[in-house]
């Protein structure tokens, strides 16, 4: 007993130690103490911790990898914002589960087969001048071959495109610097049609290739019919990047079979990856878009193959739109320069990088001196002479990422695991850092655009084996952010990524994103129009045509619009939904249980959801946010009768009803709710007004979402009066509660709006006014005294203005309040709270900083 007495006052002892030490002076060394953290590492977590509220500089679309869908995160939180449905259903934003977007999704069939995953690698951002837009964002499908487009005004998937000829890809999407195209090249070479050819005809019809997708920018649409293709020879295109400034008009493709071999391990032949990488080189694809998209104006020049233009390498060759160049064996990754000058190649088998020159290229093809051609015709420059030079970097470079500083980039090793710094113009390594485990792309802040902003490197790291909890055979991924602004490399995050083998990402600065944060009222946000069943208020309707049924059905906070659809086995069912709200954030989702429909309609969209109702039943269809107090009411029935069943005639249960004198009690009593609800509603209306809400456009738009609201009420009050007129109390009551509902929303986003309001009036606190705030906080000040109101303290506000020599006379007081019990007005003041300020032990510091505090309340005391 007396043991475990002792052993509980010594953990209470310790426990209170631990807290009075956390909350201590020196809190910040105990914490370090206690969770074994090195400097560096808290100099880490300042780098990249985000304050609750603050928001991050850097946004991030990576690719989801085999999820089929694009993931949003902020550097340098690290912070995961959003996982974009892309080639893959996605039910939180009814992806896959509403018809507009099985509409987008449809698109993107291939020989008339429903594909529901992809294997997403490359985003690329829309492009001006080389710059990245936040307009839109692409990604391509390796496993079939796609691409999609991403609104970036709402972050939905609008389009996605299939390649007509090619079977496989990778070096996609790339767009050239004013997002004329988007490039997608091929990967692992087959036949353009759609026919079976044996192996044997490798090098006759096997080919490689590269798409150039025409985008039109106003309308946000890939155009399909502009769209064409380059035939090239089956090599096994692998990355590709486009030209700009000086190499504007062209694009660059490497490859990994120019040896053409064709496997054969099932026949006793080497593999692939020993025939493949055979030669000491393959070749780089150097092609001008510019002069090939004349081309392909003419019919002469094109092919028509599956209903889309391919041009000939012939073609190309004789108008100077094609050239090869070797390259090291294998290689990886292919990345031009800012400037558009420099293109440098990852050597994946190789230990260096080539630093590839393209005035050098340019003034070889200008003179049509080439060293060669290969055994489709294409001239060969000569290799060492579009050199502008290689160094040695490690093992496995793999892709490259642009710095601020002109001539500096970073790669990535994949076998050595690790970045490296370097300046390709002097060719010579800088520095490097290690990563944890096999690092695939790398990517600095806009750092493939033509004016990158460094600051942070993100390492896309293949493997995490011993960095996180582990969770199975199945390691997350690990992206982790590296402080490049030093000279030296510092290594500050970690941020495992739980859904697929995220290939690469793209940072754009978050000032250039301006995403709508509602929808013009009735959008149809997969093509952006007015939805041709758009419904507002009052028009909530069933429309019947034979076995096909439309329900116009609108949300709002908190119900839908109707509560009862019924409906007969066998029919044709879709509702509409227009989601009636103006206000952010008040998403409401909808689904019919069972029917496996889910759609997510945000503030003014319209989405529809369609099923047949081939199952007799009642089921319930509810919102599923919780978008208000009242979001579990906000619900429905949907009933499926049997058309051919007799039902037996119905029978409405009697329970007790009220007596009139009850009821009369209770619709006085939520009358008089009502009054006092609004009078809170008024006062605050009154404050807004006063203070010039319509200065502060996000107040603005908060007290318009809640004269919404309350411009509600006058409808459904009528209906409570005509009740009650008509003696119907109980209906009246029931209208009433629905004023109320309203009034309550209203007072909801109000009360938001006043806070809003006056955080947006009051002026910055000081640092040390800040520290007072805390100080007074801690000190438990705020037990005795509520600022701008009298409670068990008198009221803090003006008491420096109080006393003569205020300052100094509060400085005293907190120091040592016993030295004033007995000084006439302290007196007066023990006597009327019955209280007596008690001495809090606070350092003089802390109390110079309360100072501030109560200063800083002043100064904002007009506008509480
Ligand atoms: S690739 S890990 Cu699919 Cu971009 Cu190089
Ligand atoms: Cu709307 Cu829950």
């Amino acid at each position: 007993m007396q043991k475990i007495l002792k052993s509980s006052i010594i953990t209470i002892a310790g426990l209170s130690m631990a807290t009075s030490c956390m909350f201590g002076a020196n809190d910040l060394q105990s914490i370090m103490k206690e969770r074994n953290l090195s400097e560096k590492d808290v100099l880490s977590a300042a780098k990249t911790y985000q304050p609750s509220g603050r928001k991050d500089e850097y946004i991030v679309f990576s690719s989801g990898g085999q999820s089929g869908q694009v993931l949003v995160y902020g550097v340098p939180s690290m912070r995961i914002y959003k996982y974009i449905g892309v080639f893959t259903p996605e039910p939180w934003q009814g992806y896959g589960y509403d018809e507009e977007s099985k509409k987008v999704l449809a698109g993107g069939m291939m020989r008339g087969k429903q594909i529901t995953w992809g294997d997403t690698h490359h985003p690329a951002l829309t492009e001006k001048n080389g710059e990245y837009v936040g307009d839109y964002l692409f990604i391509n499908d390796k496993a079939n071959p796609r691409i999609a487009v991403i609104n970036l005004h709402d972050f939905e998937t609008t389009q996605i495109v299939v390649n007509p000829v090619i079977k496989s890809e990778h070096g996609g999407s790339f767009v050239t610097p004013n997002t004329e195209y988007v490039i997608e090249a091929s990967q692992y070479a087959a036949p353009f049609d759609n026919e079976y050819h044996p192996i044997e005809e490798y090098e006759s019809v096997y080919r490689g290739a590269v798409t150039f997708w025409k985008f039109d920018y106003p309308k946000g649409k890939i155009d399909e019919k502009a769209s064409f293709t380059l035939e090239l020879p089956p090599y096994m295109q692998d990355l590709s990047d486009a030209g700009k400034g000086e190499s504007m008009g062209w694009g660059f493709t490497n490859s990994f079979n120019s040896e053409m071999y064709t496997g054969g391990i099932e026949k006793g032949l080497p593999p692939f990856e020993a025939g493949m990488s055979r030669n000491d080189t393959d070749y780089l694809h150097v092609y001008n878009w510019q002069i090939l998209e004349k081309l392909v104006q003419d019919e002469k020049n094109y092919k028509v193959i599956n209903n889309h233009r391919v041009v000939p390498i012939e073609v190309a060759v004789k108008n100077n739109a094609l050239f090869l160049i070797p390259e090291p064996k294998s290689p990886h990754g292919v990345d031009v320069s800012p400037d558009g000058r420099y293109i440098i190649i990852g050597g994946k088998l190789d230990t260096h990088a080539s630093v590839y020159d393209f005035r050098k290229i340019k003034e070889l093809i200008d003179k049509k001196e080439y060293a060669g051609t290969d055994p489709f015709g294409i001239p060969i420059l000569d290799m060492k002479k579009s050199l502008h030079g290689q160094v040695e970097l490690g093992l496995g470079p793999l892709h490259n990422s642009y710095d601020e500083k002109d001539g500096i980039v970073y790669t990535s090793l994949y076998v050595d695991s690790q970045i490296v710094k370097w300046d390709y113009k002097n060719l010579k390594a800088l520095d490097r850092v290690n990563v944890h485990y096999n690092i695939g792309h790398l990517d600095t802040m806009e750092g493939k655009s033509s004016k990158p902003k460094g600051k942070y490197a993100i390492a896309l790291d293949k493997l995490s084996i011993d960095r996180f909890n582990p969770v199975g055979p199945l390691h997350p991924q690990n992206h982790q952010l590296i402080d490049i602004t030093g000279a030296k490399m510092e290594l500050i995050y970690d941020m495992p990524i739980p859904l697929g083998e995220p290939h690469d990402v793209v940072s754009i600065a978050a000032s250039k994103l301006k995403p709508a944060m509602t929808y013009k009222m009735g959008t149809n946000t997969r093509t952006g129009e007015q939805h041709e069943a758009m419904t507002l208020a009052g028009q909530e309707r069933v429309e019947r045509n034979g076995k096909d049924v439309k329900v116009y059905a609108t949300m709002v906070r908190s119900h839908i619009n109707p509560e009862h659809i019924e409906v007969n086995k066998g029919d044709n069912v879709t509702i509409y939904l227009t989601n009636l709200e103006r206000a952010q954030d008040e998403t409401h989702g909808f689904a019919v249980d069972m029917y496996n429909v889910h759609a997510s309609v945000e503030p003014g969209k319209t989405a529809s959801v369609s099923f047949v109702a081939d199952q007799e039943g009642v089921f319930p269809y509810y919102c599923t946010e919780f978008c208000s107090a009242l979001h579990l009411e906000m619900m429905g029935y949907l009933y499926v009768k049997d058309p051919n069943k007799k039902y037996e005639s119905v029978k409405a249960s009697k329970l007790k009803t009220l007596s009139p004198e009850a009821l009369k009690a209770e619709y006085d009593k939520v009358i008089a709710t009502n009054k006092a609800t609004d009078d809170v509603i008024q006062s605050v209306v009154k404050y807004l007004q006063d203070k010039k809400y319509e200065r502060f456009p996000e107040v603005k738009q908060l007290v318009e979402d809640a004269l919404d609201q309350y411009s509600k009420i006058k409808d459904v009050k009528a209906k409570a009066d005509e009740s009650y007129k008509k003696g119907d109390v109980n209906n009246a009551i029931l209208w009433e509660y629905q004023v109320w509902q309203y009034m309550v929303k209203t007072a909801d986003v109000g009360l938001r709006a006043k806070n809003n309001l006056t955080k947006a009036l009051a002026t910055p606190m000081s640092p040390a006014a800040a520290r007072g705030e805390e100080a007074y906080l801690k000190g438990g000040c705020n037990g005795c005294h509520v600022i701008g109101q009298v409670s068990s303290g008198p009221d803090l506000t003006g008491v420096l203005l109080r006393h003569e020599n205020g300052e100094k006379w509060v400085f005293d007081f907190i120091k040592d309040p016993a030295k004033f019990y007995e000084d006439e007005y302290i007196k007066s003041m023990i006597n009327f709270f019955n209280l007596r300020m008690p001495n809090q032990h606070m350092a003089d510091p802390e109390i110079k900083d309360i100072i501030e505090y109560l200063k800083w309340i002043d100064e904002n005391a007009a506008i509480n």
